[in-house]
């Protein structure tokens, strides 16, 4: 089944957001397979944006990351790496649409809210620099023949 990592950005947490964003992937009918709250660590930051090492915004957006707790995650379902993109709407929020978590919620492309896996590698790739295997939990939600023909 595929999978997705979502990163609830520190501005996020502050700002009182972690359930309604939650709330969105929850409603949307993905499953949730992995949670935790966490300091992100200097290293930790700049392994996840490590393709944007050479990026004038690198150092700012490693201490946006690391300013404060973070909600890392999980969500698993057919599509949700492209439809997880969708629900966070694009990267500048000033231009991502109504309807999304940026476009809803942000204004600031340096104060954008939320991570979400772009590919399917990607998210292989950022699940496992985030999340140990014994972290995540694989459980069939009861709800699922309301959700999938
Ligand atoms: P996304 O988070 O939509 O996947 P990205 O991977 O291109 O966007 O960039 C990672 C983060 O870096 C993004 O959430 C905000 C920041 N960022 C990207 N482009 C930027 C820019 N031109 N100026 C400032 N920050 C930028
Ligand atoms: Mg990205």
């Amino acid at each position: 089944m595929e999978r997705t990592f979502i990163a609830i950005k520190p501005d996020g947490v502050q700002r009182g957001l972690v359930g309604e964003i939650i709330g969105r992937f929850e409603r949307k009918g993905f499953t949730l397979v992995g949670l935790k709250l966490l300091n992100v660590s200097q290293e930790l930051a700049e392994s996840h944006y490590a393709v944007h090492r050479e990026r004038p915004f690198f150092k700012g957006l490693v201490e946006y990351i690391t300013s404060g707790p973070v909600v890392a995650m999980v969500w698993e379902g057919d599509g949700v790496v492209a439809a997880a993109r969708k629900l966070i709407g694009a990267t500048n929020p000033l231009t991502a649409e109504p309807g999304t978590i940026r476009g809803d919620l942000a204004i600031n492309i340096g104060r954008n809210l939320i991570h979400g896996s772009d590919a399917i590698e990607t998210a292989q790739q950022e699940i496992g620099l985030w999340f140990t295997d014994a972290e995540l939990v694989g459980w069939e939600p009861t709800l699922s023949p309301w959700l999938h023909e």
